[in-house]
């Protein structure tokens, strides 16, 4: 029967419910009264994927007939959260579902929260990747994630004694619901051996890579759902399983070694995600977990387009690889290798597709996170790729001699020095990743403008028009829509529904700020969500916090440029005026922290265990009565940050100016109305700009001031310390036994401040200099807070102003100014 076409299909409630029953039965031989909460979960799961299925069919279809041009988005880490609730809120069928569950007897919090965090990711670089194919899905563009499934994501972390410990996070338990094992597009990634010339009958040379060691790539798919839609797209990640049996070589049949080695190699490629953050290690694993999935994905992308198509030499028109970060540069030289060696192009041909097919976005300018692989490694590992690299490297080198060979005042050596890819033993990915790419991406405005004229200066020189900014976001569908159900409720009361798919609506709340009446409903909402939080603190922590306090938040990595330690040290300072002055004006505070460290950062370590200390210390101390509360909040994931951002009052974006290149959390507070405490650094200068300067707590040096000091000199720590005598108390209290027995235990907190020969410079991100700036910004914070009224005001102007951090803005610019993708339309199913 006809019908109107653009009628939604309604979730059918009936059908879910009988589908919950009978996979409970189906799956466990059980009724739903025997089943446990975690056999409901699975058995709900199977019945949304049931929903989901016939969408990604229909999805796929239409990539197929339409051959639109897709883009491959490929990253080391997807930090996805969970995917139940997710997919139910993009289905639009989470109201249903929850109503089902409850006719069940079942809350559908605790279902959802049997579900594991899929933690493949450490932090922002990770979650952008998630929040990107949320929007990819939703605005209907053909998009592929490439990456990799480890075995163990994200180590879970415990607090023992206030020390992290690192639990492994066996997340595939229980099995994962929502993927599918596509053993059908299979790889094989060599690793290894040596490179023959052979000469064939044409007098051509051919490369071909003898003696190395196979592992097979399987691919697993995970669904992304877009937003009431109908699209579904594909997260492929790949597992590694050995060849097996003793598939060797040609040239190495026999080898019984080999075939050993060969079976290990795949034993543990995919078995751990590296925690570490911003930081390189340069470990020979992770360069075969690079070139793994990369081989994998560039093998599929390219046999996907030669399925339907015949002219290589078309591929960009169809495929783009958007490079998330330097970690997966290696699809360059793999896309030549294959190219050049599999489709025998010439290098030219083969460099002009590879040229426009690649682009790279740059997350970060702090350089110990720049990745530069020893040669040796390197060529021992892929001997053909980094043959491929040298020829880059050589044709690079010569266009710098032709471009500035004669140019006055230049020095080329100096050029080559600094700009090309192969030099000082090492291959300098970023180098390559520019030279290689059609377009290269900073992540906020600011940090665009450092890179064109810091970092990257020598470049943007050279390839001017391939630089452009394109500023983060993030999903409002998982951060306020599922994280956050009383304000984005009362949010569509206001201003309808729209703001879910078109996040600048929500500015229609702005007309709200003055009035009386949406200032209570909205501190009231604030009020429940900070309830919310302090159940799962007194759960999972056991310390009792005040719902009527100041909640301030800093949750993200530990690392030493985002000042941790400066938010703590401010801490002791207001417990030292408390302690001095117990009647004094001050208005009750919980300073939340959450965070995890990489497990050798020992500063970021023993910054954890100085916040659980000056946490047990203050909590227990009856004569401040309960004013200051410190909560170090265990375990900080993409789940419990959805609670966390939703009931802050302050968030704490408190990082040295210049080195956070855009910030994420940042977005996620600004949506859940909590007003910024924060430097003008990364997008916390576009949050300021669209909220207004008055709507936040800006303090501290600029970019400006940081970057000349870097590079002049001139600040010294020691003569604030010695001048400053609220700083230096504070300071001392970290070796004195104020806070620890063993006086030596945070000696090297207090070296990494006044010391220099614990690192180059002593408070290398100047916590002493931004320090006062920083207490006399928590003044206002307190006084602002006492005006009910004009908090609230600022608040819900913060959720008014957050329309351009929406991640479905971002991937638009992606779109119209990288990529030049077309939409899909479908029609979606019940
Ligand atoms: C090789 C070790 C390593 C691992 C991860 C180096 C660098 C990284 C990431 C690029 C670090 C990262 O996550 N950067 C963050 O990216 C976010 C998304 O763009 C930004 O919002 C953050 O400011 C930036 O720190």
């Amino acid at each position: 029967p006809a019908e109107k076409a653009e009628e939604k299909p309604v979730f059918d409630k009936e059908l879910f419910k009988r589908s919950i029953l009978y996979n409970v039965m189906n799956m466990y031989r059980k009724n739903l009264e025997e089943a446990t909460p975690q056999q409901i979960f699975q058995a709900a799961s199977y019945s949304i994927k049931d929903r989901v299925i016939g969408n990604w069919m229909n999805t796929q279809k239409a990539y197929e007939k339409e051959d639109p041009k897709m883009v491959y988005y490929m990253s080391m880490e997807f930090l996805m959260g969970r995917a139940l609730g997710n997919n139910m809120i993009n289905l639009e069928a989470y109201q249903g579902a929850k109503e089902v569950l409850e006719e069940l007897g079942l809350d559908i919090n605790v279902i959802e929260d049997q579900e594991p965090d899929a933690a493949l990711g450490n932090g922002g670089l990770g979650r952008l990747a998630a929040c990107f194919l949320d929007s990819l899905a939703t605005l209907g563009y053909p998009a592929y994630g490439c990456g990799i499934r480890y075995r163990y994501g994200m180590f879970k972390q415990e607090i023992r004694d206030g020390f992290q410990v690192e639990v492994p996070d066996n997340w595939l338990a229980e099995g994962n619901p929502f993927e599918l094992r596509r053993p059908e597009y299979a790889k094989v990634v060599k690793f290894g051996g040596h490179v023959s010339v052979r000469c064939d009958e044409n007098g051509r040379n051919h490369f071909v890579q003898e003696g190395y060691q196979a592992v097979r790539a399987i691919p697993y798919d995970l669904p992304i759902v877009g937003y009431g839609n109908g699209i579904v797209n594909t997260l492929r990640i790949w597992d590694a399983e050995s060849m097996g049996g003793f598939q060797l070589d040609s040239f190495d049949k026999g080898d019984y070694s080999k075939a050993v080695e060969q079976e290990n190699l795949a034993r543990n490629l995919v078995d751990v995600l590296y925690p570490n953050d911003n930081h390189y290690a340069g470990k020979e694993l992770r360069l075969k977990q690079q070139y793994f999935f990369i081989s994998a994905s560039v093998q599929e992308a390219v046999e996907k387009y030669m399925r339907k198509h015949d002219d290589i030499h078309r591929f960009p028109e169809k495929v783009t690889f958007q490079l998330n970060d330097t970690h997966p540069t290696v699809a360059i030289p793999e896309l030549m290798r294959i190219l050049l060696d599999e489709y025998n192009l010439g290098w030219d041909e083969a460099w002009d597709i590879t040229t426009r097919t690649c682009a790279y976005t740059n997350h970060t300018i702090m350089a110990e996170a720049l990745e530069k692989w020893p040669i040796d490694l390197f060529s021992r590992l892929l001997p053909r790729i980094y043959q491929i690299v040298e020829e880059i490297n050589r044709r690079f080198v010569q266009q710098i001699e032709e471009k500035y060979a004669h140019v006055y005042n230049v020095n080329v050596q100096e050029k080559i020095r600094k700009m090309a890819i192969l030099y000082d033993g090492q291959v300098k990915m970023a180098h390559m990743a520019i030279v290689a790419g059609y377009s290269v991406n900073g992540v906020a405005r600011l940090h665009t403008e450092i890179l064109k004229s810091e970092e990257l200066r020598d470049f943007y020189e050279m390839f001017p028009e391939r630089f452009n900014n394109k500023t983060n976001g993030i999903t409002q569908r998982r951060f306020l829509l599922h994280g956050n159900p009383l304000l984005a409720q009362w949010v569509t009361e206001k201003v309808g529904d729209s703001w879910i798919t078109d996040l600048p609506q929500i500015s229609g709340l702005k007309k709200l700020a003055d009035d009386a009446e949406a200032q209570k409903e909205f501190m009231e909402i604030k009020y429940q969500n900070k309830l919310r939080l302090a159940k799962y603190i007194k759960e999972h922590n056991d310390i009792e916090v005040d719902p009527n306090s100041i909640f301030d938040v800093q949750v993200k990595r530990l690392h030493e440029y985002k000042r941790q330690l400066m938010n703590i040290l401010h801490v002791m300072h207001l417990y030292n005026e408390l302690k001095a002055h117990p009647d004094m004006e001050f208005f009750p505070r919980t300073f939340i922290f959450g965070a995890k460290a990489a497990a050798g950062y020992r500063n970021a370590k023993l910054t954890i265990k100085l916040i659980n200390t000056v946490a047990d210390v203050v909590n227990n101390d009856a004569s401040i009565k309960g004013k200051i509360k410190v909560v170090f909040i265990e375990n900080y994931n993409v789940s419990n940050a959805e609670i966390i951002f939703a009931a802050a009052d302050v968030s704490e974006q408190i990082s040295t100016a210049s080195k956070e290149a855009s910030g994420t959390g940042n977005m996620k507070f600004m949506l859940n109305g909590a007003i910024t405490l924060g430097t003008l650094d990364g997008a916390n200068v576009e949050i300021v700009e669209e909220v207004g300067r008055e709507n936040a707590f800006i303090f501290g040096l600029s970019s400006n001031e940081v970057i000349h000091f870097e590079n002049n000199g001139g600040y010294d720590p020691m003569q604030i310390f010695n001048t400053d005598a609220d700083i230096r108390k504070v300071v001392n209290q970290l070796i004195d036994g104020t806070y620890s027995a063993d006086k030596e235990l945070f000696r090297p907190l207090y070296n990494s401040l006044l010391n220099t020969l614990s690192t180059n410079r002593a408070d290398t991100y100047f916590i002493l200099k931004d320090f006062k700036s920083y207490a006399e910004a928590q003044k206002k914070v307190e006084a602002a807070y006492r005006d009910r009224s004009g908090w609230a005001k600022s608040a819900i102007l913060n959720v008014a102003c957050s329309g351009k951090f929406t991640s479905d803005r971002t991937i638009q610019q992606y779109v119209d100014e990288i990529w030049h993708l077309d939409k899909v339309t479908l029609q979606q199913n019940g």
